[in-house]
């Protein structure tokens, strides 16, 4: 019989070269000695196909793929690459760029679509588990959708009721989805120089789902060839989701859930407890982990964990519900997208219940090693595997869905291992800011005294403001890039606010406290810090939330004082570790709202030079703001702050 070939040894990750963070390196080293592949071990696998990368491979019809690949001597002598059909490669890269817009848009936008639905039910007090909760937010924003708060009657102008107000709100803004006639009502809440620009250039988006189809018939083949025309749709779209289907997500959950006001909490994997049932929440709709929460903090659940023996229950959360439950009720950040298989790892997840957006198919085959119960709990976001429950949440049978998931969770106690491992890392946060609390802390206004933004950006102590958001991408070191950027930005006094993602990376590595600013800080900025009591570092939600950025950006315009534009703001948007659909859309809105945005990692068009420089160059030309890469993430922040020195030069106050 011929030797027995040594099985060879299956290519693992080096758990110190794939993540910054000490909590994830153990549990990749874990997972590892377990033999449970995860997905930063699938990555030393798994290679990406470089032209995919560079944008330029097209497969929108049967007779492609057509790939084409840049010249090995570049394209400056011209670039006669085409398709069967002859589109060429800026076409291509157009097309796949704006079907990524027409993506991540469509997931915004939808998540703030099934948001609005349950607005309606409470409008229409058809469920008992959802209200109208913040007031103040809905009067608000009524009057943005048109939506009057006062009645006139016998010469006398009257509060209308409340919820005509909410069913009226509630009627208007789900129109914003498929309205015939007309063009999204929130677009008026940019600063007027912004509206006009959009109205020339023909960009005002018109209703959210209408920007999406439009997008996917001009990518059809033998459709829009023009990667200008095309952009033009990219950008209509991607305004369709910031300054529409974000900003209604932002505001209707606002409305129902509470507008976020700063709170402390904790973040990392060491936030879950060995003695109390660990119950992780992940996805992107706060709808039903709203219910999860109140449900798992009340009396009758916390008595019956602890007749299972445990000592409580223990929320964490994953990716963006992280960041929407963390700053509405401070359930601590277990974690960002890419440590959602580590937290199975620990072997003291009870359950994790997952919604929409980010969710890896392989948390499945990582529960089957475990106890873990997974539950999916969305109609649109199933797994095939046969380990996984599905309990579909519906807002007419919210608390009990809620109680059944819970209740679930506290049985699987018992179902624990005895090897388990909780990474026993874990840093302090304080989060949820919003534009009504930055104005809050920061002096009551955005100008006229000592304390507020403004006059601290003209007068020097800040720099500028950098938003830094977005995912993790497994082909970078996870987190690092990050940081990097967050710490390079405030050490040159600027100011960042976060979401995401980045939002919990920050709040894992200590960022999101006040102290933070004696350490890391500039003397400018550490200086605002701590007289007002602030992070330098503000977290401001969820990806949704980057709406709250463009308000805050706009409040910053309106105050006076830097510009007549969000252009002029001394301003830069970042996502460097992106990897999602949704992060292009948002670059894409930011962009198009004024702001230089530079992405790391990689960048989606790098093999069509020209439609790239149109996005690098052109692009500032007509909106003031463009797209930039650079995956340096020292340089990265460099480039930023290169900009925001030279828009302060242009307002003269560069001194
Ligand atoms: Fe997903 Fe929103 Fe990206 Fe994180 S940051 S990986 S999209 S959870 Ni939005
Ligand atoms: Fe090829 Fe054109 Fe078909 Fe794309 S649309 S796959 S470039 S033939």
């Amino acid at each position: 019989m011929a030797e027995e070939k040594k099985a060879k040894a299956p290519k693992v990750a080096d758990p110190v070269a794939a993540s910054y963070d000490v909590a994830t390196q153990e549990m990749i080293k874990r997972a590892q000695d377990l033999g449970v592949e995860t997905c930063f071990d699938r990555a030393v696998t798994l290679k990406p196909c470089n032209i995919g990368n560079q944008g330029t491979c097209c497969k929108n019809c049967g007779m492609g793929p057509c790939r084409l690949p840049l010249p090995k001597g570049g394209v400056e002598d011209g670039d006669d690459r085409k398709g069967i059909c002859g589109a060429t490669a800026n076409t291509i890269a157009a097309r796949n760029f704006i079907r990524m817009v027409a993506a991540g848009a469509s997931a915004h936008s939808d998540h703030g679509r099934c948001v609005a639905e349950v607005f309606m039910s409470a409008a229409r007090k058809e469920t008992d588990a959802y209200q109208i909760k913040d007031i103040q937010k809905l009067l608000q924003i009524a009057p943005r959708l048109d939506v009057a708060i006062t009645v006139e009657r016998d010469g006398e102008v009257l509060d209308r009721d409340i919820d005509e107000i909410a069913l009226e709100v509630a009627e208007v803004a789900l129109n914003e989805w498929g309205k015939a006639e007309g063009e999204l009502k929130y677009l008026k809440r940019a600063p007027a120089p912004r509206y006009e620009l959009w109205k020339k250039f023909g960009v005002l988006p018109r209703n959210i789902d209408r920007e999406v189809v439009e997008i996917m018939h001009r990518t059809h083949i033998g459709v829009d060839q023009d990667y200008k025309n095309l952009m033009k749709q990219g950008t209509r779209c991607a305004l369709a989701d910031g300054w529409g289907g974000s900003m209604l997500a932002t505001d209707l959950q606002d409305v129902l859930f509470g507008t976020p006001y700063p709170l402390q909490s904790e973040a990392n994997l060491g936030i879950m407890k060995k003695d109390h049932v660990n119950i992780i929440i992940h996805g992107h709709e706060p709808v039903l982990s709203e219910m999860i929460v109140a449900v798992a903090q009340s009396q009758e659940m916390i008595d019956y964990a602890k007749q299972a023996g445990a000592k409580g229950i223990q929320m964490g959360g994953i990716c963006c519900t992280a960041n929407e439950i963390l700053q509405r009720h401070g359930v601590p950040l277990a974690g960002t997208f890419l440590q959602q298989e580590l937290a199975i790892i620990t072997g003291a997840c009870d359950a994790m219940v997952v919604d929409i957006q980010c969710i890896f198919q392989n948390l499945a085959n990582v529960a089957k090693c475990f106890h873990t119960k997974l539950i999916t709990t969305h109609p649109i976001a199933k797994m095939e595997q046969d380990n996984v429950l599905h309990i579909e949440f519906d807002e007419h049978h919210a608390v009990e869905d809620a109680k059944r998931i819970v209740k679930l969770a506290i049985d699987n106690f018992k179902n624990r291992g005895e090897d388990v491992v909780i990474p026993q890392h874990k840093n302090p946060v304080i989060a949820g800011f919003g534009v009504e609390s930055i104005e809050y802390h920061l002096g009551g206004s955005f100008r006229g005294s000592y304390y507020t933004l403004n006059d601290n950006i003209i007068n020097g102590r800040i720099r500028g403001i950098g938003a830094v958001v977005g995912c993790n991408n497994v082909r970078t070191r996870h987190n690092e890039a990050h940081l990097t950027v967050v710490k390079e930005l405030i050490k040159n006094d600027v100011i960042v606010l976060t979401t995401g993602c980045n939002a919990i990376a920050c709040g894992m590595e200590g960022l999101l406290t006040p102290e933070t600013a004696q350490v890391f800080c500039g003397p400018g900025l550490a200086e605002v810090c701590e007289t007002v009591g602030i992070p330098p570092v503000l977290h401001v939600g969820s990806c949704v939330d980057n709406s709250r950025i463009l308000l805050a950006a706009t409040e910053v315009v309106k105050a006076g004082g830097l510009g007549k534009d969000i252009s002029d703001v001394p301003a830069a948007g970042s996502a460097p570790e992106w990897m999602s659909e949704k992060a292009i859309s948002i670059g894409q809105y930011v962009v198009a709202s004024g702001v230089y945005t530079v992405f790391g990692t990689t960048f989606p068009t790098s093999g069509a030079p020209v439609f790239q420089k149109y996005l690098f160059e052109d692009f500032e030309k007509m909106y003031g703001g463009m797209w930039d890469f650079e995956p340096d993430p020292i340089k990265h922040a460099h480039k930023m702050i290169a900009h925001i020195d030279k828009k302060r030069k242009a307002l003269g106050i560069d001194k």
